[in-house]
């Protein structure tokens, strides 16, 4: 505690009015009303973000509006959505007296200021940042959590340095089974756990996971982590520790409330169980599950009946190679292969487009991806207690005219 308040003494160079006191909102904040029972959202804008639609403000929650994914497949800086777990989060941190200390069982610990951190060889890699409850509010029977749309996933180009590196100029001894993370954020009350997360040593060293310090060619938006955060490409956002200053090598099995109880999905092939039934076993939720969504036709939306109509969209897997979107405009009887856009790497979000004509009247445009290893979307919505995995057939519904 008295650690990070110190580090947040600085004289800070970034600064975010603090949420709390309301003086960042908009004035009059404009609504949006999400497709689900208690629905409705302020529109709101932060420091350095475009308005999106906010879940909390204590700690700042924000969800991108949808549209925004038909800009393309990189998402902006300023629409890239928001999650913290606690109220405690930083309000000013001071660049040039940040730093990263890699401790525990290694060789040498390591106290890293950016300028440090920046003299390492560095790397970029594009990858989707999706949190585990994305869509939590179409869940049925409903689960409590925050209640997201889809907007709680975004893709950037992230410049930093490869964990392995760090860790290997530590040091990591031979007894080391796991890597523990922690950033500046804390809980408000002393009986809340403070958020921290692991990875298996083998996966913290693969060389793709990475410290990034900087989000589409600027340094990260003070909301998505400034000035480093971990980036776990393929995985869900929960591993992706923002305000990163702590890494720990430990010869066990991390096991706080986030890694222990929370983020888990059942222990099966599905991640999923009956509607309303606990799971008897499970494990910490890992990769994403394959979705795609059509970005440019909302749902309810109209199209002209008997002409060619685009669709366009993108597709995301955990990492293992899209190989096929297809559409449908019959609710999934026929359907027809997309042309996918430019590859951006495997972690990416995938743009694609095809065209559909339908005749007069209501139908059920669909979208379905394949991968490399089989994976695709279920045509029904899968469920689970806590909300996570969703990747069902999205549908829209149009009426040609
Ligand atoms: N320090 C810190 N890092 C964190 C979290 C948090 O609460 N505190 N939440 C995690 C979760 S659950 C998600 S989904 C991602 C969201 O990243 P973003 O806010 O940049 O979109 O941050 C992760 N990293
Ligand atoms: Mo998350």
């Amino acid at each position: 505690m008295m650690h990070r308040r110190a580090l947040l003494r600085g004289a800070g160079t970034v600064l975010l009015a603090s949420a709390a006191t309301g003086r960042v909102r908009a004035a009059s904040p404009e609504q949006i009303t999400l497709p689900f029972g208690n629905g409705e959202r302020p529109l709101v804008a932060y420091p350095g973000k475009r308005p999106l639609i906010q879940m909390t403000s204590r700690p700042p929650q924000l969800e991108t509006p949808f549209s925004v994914f038909d800009e393309g497949p990189i998402t902006a800086n300023d629409a890239f959505f928001v999650r913290y777990h606690l109220a405690g989060i930083p309000t000013e941190i001071d660049p040039d007296t940040f730093r990263l200390e890699i401790k525990g069982k290694v060789e040498t610990t390591l106290t890293l200021s950016l300028a440090d951190l920046k003299r390492f060889d560095a790397v970029e890699i594009t990858a989707v940042n999706q949190c585990s409850g994305n869509s939590r509010g179409f869940f049925e029977p409903r689960v409590a959590g925050g209640q997201l749309a889809n907007g709680a996933m975004g893709c950037a180009r992230w410049m930093g340095v490869p964990l392995k590196a760090v860790l290997d100029r530590a040091g990591v001894q031979a007894s080391a089974r796991q890597v523990m993370f922690e950033g500046l954020d804390g809980p408000v009350l002393e009986r809340t756990p403070d958020f921290a997360k692991a990875l298996d040593l083998d996966h913290a060293r693969d060389g793709e996971v990475m410290l990034a310090y900087a989000m589409n060619g600027e340094d990260l938006p003070f909301l998505n982590g400034f000035p480093l955060r971990l980036v776990v490409p393929g995985y869900y956002g929960t591993y992706w520790l923002k305000h990163l200053n702590a890494i720990t090598v430990l010869d066990t099995t991390f096991e706080n409330f986030w890694m222990k109880t929370a983020y888990r999905i059942p222990a099966n092939a599905c991640g999923c169980t009956e509607p309303g039934k606990t799971p008897t076993a499970t494990v910490p939720i890992n990769r994403f599950t394959i979705r795609s969504f059509i970005t440019n036709i909302p749902d309810g939306g109209t199209v002209q009946a008997g002409a060619d109509t685009l669709l366009r969209g993108i597709a995301f897997d955990g990492g293992h190679g899209l190989t096929e979107v297809l559409v449908s405009g019959d609710d999934g009887r026929s359907w027809t292969a997309a042309r996918l856009g430019r590859d951006e790497g495997r972690y990416a979000f995938r743009g694609w487009e095809a065209s559909l004509r339908v005749p007069a009247g209501e139908h059920r445009l669909r979208v379905r991806a394949l991968n490399r290893i089989g994976q695709s979307q279920p045509l029904d919505p899968l469920w689970n207690p806590a909300g996570y995995l969703r990747n069902v057939v999205e549908t829209t519904r149009v009426t040609a005219r």
